[in-house]
């Protein structure tokens, strides 16, 4: 485990001296102590951010590309043992840490290739319409990034904000989450490995009022970019409003998945299942609200039951495990407080619901469908986080369609259908930044990410992801021999 915070290149001690403990999920055992960073170390971290930004600024996108690829190697080289300290720090399933460690590897490779491209058009020029100017434009970097990610994904998140940092030239300030702070920490040290020079990554793990806040209002900071929830990131923007930081959000979601009648009821199921489960439903784009139309509902329901209840428990280390615990203890009773309150709303436990018996350790949560969940419950409208779907009919494709936009959040949406001209509609009409016909959850670093409404601003991955990094100067140069002869006439 590392001993400080990664700031300027080096292993510094914390200036408050604190250190705050890492549990193990599944068996709420501490498993590290990790320095606290505080609003001191905040300022030291984006100073040493702001001192590295001007040489690392001007490196051609080739050279930041060969430091990329050799992270992506150096994260390679260490896939299994960082896929462990994954599921130790945040519960999920051992497979699921490890697909998670190749895309994050993933993800700088293809930070690499944008980065080399950016240098074929770093400057490009602009047609103005008097022939006595030329213009262009250059993309530069904006400056010192300040990145808040959050527990459900800990390498991956930061990759989606480190990669394309580091591919646009800035330098970055990153505050992982209190709950899973130690691979962002590994990240530190095999960019450091990797031959990233001094301050262009600094990782200060702390709490987020004491690490968080102090980098959210920190007056060297250009650029925020926060994942994490609609509370936090209404303060994130409102921080950033002070100095006019620009900022990107993404705020979670509760997803809508709608199934049209023609569906196959078993690929209806598995995607739903993979919808909702996969990484215990701690996905902001998970699809916890499932629209079945009326005439397949029954049989999707049963199956859906049947399916969920065959789903294995367990510590992620654990053969066959398919469904972990949740993070933490406050997470656990989120989750279990929110199916109580939808049952109190009315809402039917079809299963689930409960601590899976002989799982008297650990924050287990069992795969859960409500059904009969009011549209006006919390339940229903609020994202719950967990592996808790709610699943109900609809009567034709307008209803369907008005249930699945009535919602403050638009971060995704799947549609199932075989009618291809109906899928590609109702693409059109659902208020959501991504959409997802025929399955659920599919991620490429190559497409955007990102939601509308409450959802959040901006997108991240793809060469949209890059943009969040990048801003362009207008350079415009008089190039006529005539003088001007404005104010100073013959
Ligand atoms: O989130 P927070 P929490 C949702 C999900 C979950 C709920 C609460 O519904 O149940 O949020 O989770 C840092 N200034 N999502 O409490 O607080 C914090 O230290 C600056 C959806 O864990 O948003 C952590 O690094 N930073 C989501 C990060 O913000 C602050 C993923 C996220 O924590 C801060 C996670 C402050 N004042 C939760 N307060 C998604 N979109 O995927 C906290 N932080």
């Amino acid at each position: 485990m590392r001993d400080g915070l990664y700031i300027g290149g080096r292993w510094e001690k914390p200036a408050a001296g604190g250190t705050f403990e890492v549990i193990d999920p599944a068996t709420e055992q501490p498993i590290a102590s990790v320095a606290a960073a505080t609003a001191a170390d905040v300022d030291r971290a984006v100073t040493a951010a702001a001192e590295a930004l001007p040489a690392w600024k001007r490196t051609s996108g080739a050279e930041r590309a060969k430091i990329l690829r050799a992270i992506a190697e150096g994260i390679r080289a260490r896939r299994d043992e960082l896929a462990a300290i994954e599921v130790a720090d945040n519960g999920k399933p051992l497979p699921e840490a490890k697909w998670d460690i190749d895309d994050t590897a993933g993800c700088f490779d293809f930070y690499a290739g944008l980065a080399e491209e950016l240098d074929g058009r770093q400057e490009q020029p602009v047609a103005v319409g008097d022939p006595r100017f030329t213009s262009k434009v250059r993309r530069e970097a904006v400056g010192v990034a300040g990145a808040i990610i959050p527990w459900n994904y800990p390498m991956l998140m930061a990759a989606w904000k480190v990669a394309p940092a580091l591919a646009a030239g800035c330098t970055m300030v990153l505050k992982p989450s209190e709950l899973t702070p130690l691979t962002a920490l590994e990240l530190g040290a095999i960019a450091g490995a990797a031959g990233l020079p001094a301050g262009v990554l600094n990782v200060v793990p702390g709490l987020g009022r004491d690490a968080g806040e102090p980098l959210t209002h920190h007056p060297r900071v250009d650029k925020l970019a926060f994942t994490g929830s609609l509370a936090t990131g209404r303060r994130v923007m409102a921080a950033a409003a002070e100095d006019i930081k620009a900022v990107s959000l993404e705020l979670g979601g509760k997803s809508p998945f709608l199934v049209f009648a023609d569906s196959d009821v078993e690929a209806a199921v598995e995607w739903i299942l993979f919808g909702i489960f996969w990484n215990q439903g701690q996905v902001c784009s998970a699809t916890s609200r499932v629209l079945v139309e009326r005439p397949l509902y029954d049989a999707v329901l049963e199956r859906l039951v049947e399916e969920s209840r065959k789903i294995t428990i367990g510590g992620g280390l654990e053969e066959g495990v398919l469904l972990g615990p949740l993070v933490s203890r406050g997470q656990h009773e989120k989750v279990l407080g929110m199916i109580g309150e939808g049952v109190r709303d009315g809402a039917k436990v079809a299963t689930g619901g409960r601590v899976p018996q002989r799982r008297d350790r650990g924050y287990f949560v069992e795969p859960t469908v409500l059904v009969d969940v009011p549209e006006t419950s919390a339940a229903w409208r609020e994202e719950i986080f967990g592996p808790v779907v709610c699943v109900k009919p609809f009567d034709g494709e307008a209803e369907g369609l008005r249930l699945a936009n009535d919602s403050p959040y638009g971060l995704a949406a799947a549609v199932m259908s075989k009618d291809e001209e109906r899928t590609e509609r109702v693409a059109r009409d659902l208020e959501a930044g991504i959409v997802w016909i025929n399955c659920s959850q599919p991620t490429f670093s190559e497409a955007p990410w990102g939601g509308v409404k409450r959802s959040g601003i901006g997108r991240e991955l793809g060469v949209w992801g890059l943009e969040n990094y990048l801003t362009v100067k207008q350079v415009t140069r008089y190039a006529s021999d005539e003088p001007w002869g404005w104010y100073i006439k013959g």
